[in-house]
């Protein structure tokens, strides 16, 4: 019996034409900028938003921290959110490795951080203080639902961080996600930022890589700190190949992802002892809460599993089920009908 696996969309396998396009990479050292593929992808990368460079690094963490490591020295601080996936899940790589010191705000339910949060934790000129140098957004945003943030939005923080001289360093790991999900393209989007970080391994469903894109001496740099990070890679054309079949064919069919994840909130809205707000899920990620005194979470995974069915928990009671290539509008039936049952027998 399949597993529908609903845990990430990091889970997605490669598609027939990637896994062709692997096989037949023409390939080179990239280290001397001599892989053909992973050049290719780097300027389709660079075109899509819009920058005039991008760089393949193997994750998103490491995209991240790249470009933390690039606008930021010693002693200098980052504002972003309190929610935030470089804040939370990246192993405080900014103040480990770079020594940048973060400093949070909260986020806003939909992703968002309020313009007043951040002008009033942009520092002032004095000795005792850290040196505020970049605003980190999240878009779309993980923890928050993977709610959009939308253009005017962006427009709005690049505007505040141009007025205080100030980078601003957008995660976009799911930032297709969020183009498709707002009818705009990304380009529109990655104006309002001097550096771009965006995952081919998610959504896009590429087995690993991400992109950095920038100015061409932003760029330049990021090169310089992934080298610094080891992450200077030789042929990984491999890589970059299976990058261009995700960006040539994987961003568009990115609205059935979503269209799935409604479906999937809405029927969980309809199981007793499950808490879900479907009016929040915009892309393809789903929170959910066991809002029942009569299963553990412990078990209620389980009986899932037992199913088939493999959400994550995130919380004591909370948990997040993501829609991706691999998952069909049946499965996500099927993963309904698990949850009912399980709360039926409960
Ligand atoms: N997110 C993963 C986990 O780490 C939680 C997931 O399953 O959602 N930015 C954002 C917004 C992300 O969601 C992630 C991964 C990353 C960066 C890091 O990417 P990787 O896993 O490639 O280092």
């Amino acid at each position: 019996m399949k597993t529908i696996d609903l845990r990430s969309d990091t889970v997605t396998l490669p598609s027939p034409a990637m896994r062709e396009a692997i096989f037949n990479a023409e390939l080179g050292d990239d280290v001397f900028g001599e892989d053909p593929t992973t050049n290719r992808l780097e300027q389709m990368a660079a075109e899509r938003m819009g920058k005039e460079a991008a760089l393949m690094v193997v994750s998103g963490t490491m995209a991240n921290l790249v470009c933390v490591l690039s606008h930021c020295r010693r002693g200098e601080e980052v504002i972003l959110g309190d929610r935030s996936h470089t804040f939370l899940y990246e192993a405080g790589g900014m103040s480990a490795v770079g020594g940048v010191h973060p400093h949070t705000i909260p986020n806003q339910p939909d992703g968002t951080l309020r313009l007043e949060d951040i002008e009033a934790a942009i520092r002032g000129n004095n000795l005792h203080f850290p040196r505020t140098r970049l605003i980190c957004l999240e878009n779309t945003h993980n923890r928050c639902y993977g709610s959009a943030l939308t253009v005017e939005y962006m427009e709005a923080v690049a505007e505040l961080a141009k007025k205080r001289g100030l980078r601003v360093h957008l995660d976009g790991a799911r930032i297709f996600n969020a183009a498709v999900a707002l009818g705009v393209d990304v380009k529109e989007m990655a104006c309002h930022a001097d550096s771009v970080a965006f995952c081919l391994s998610k959504g896009l469903s590429a087995p690993v890589g991400s992109l950095v894109c920038g100015s061409g001496e932003f760029v330049a740099e990021a090169r310089r700190n992934r080298k610094v990070l080891g992450g200077g890679m030789r042929q990984c054309g491999i890589i970059a190949a299976a990058g261009i079949t995700a960006l040539e064919q994987m961003t568009k069919r990115l609205t059935e992802d979503h269209a799935n994840a409604r479906r999937l909130a809405d029927g969980i809205a309809d199981i007793q002892g499950l808490s879900v707000e479907p009016e929040r899920v915009q892309t393809n990620i789903v929170y959910f809460d066991l809002a029942s005194e009569k299963l553990t979470a412990e078990a209620f995974l389980k009986r899932l599993i037992e199913q088939s069915v493999k959400v994550i928990q995130l919380g004591p009671a909370r948990f997040r089920a993501v829609t991706h290539y691999g998952i069909s509008a049946e499965d996500i039936e099927l993963a309904l009908a698990a949850l009912r049952k399980t709360m039926d027998e409960s």
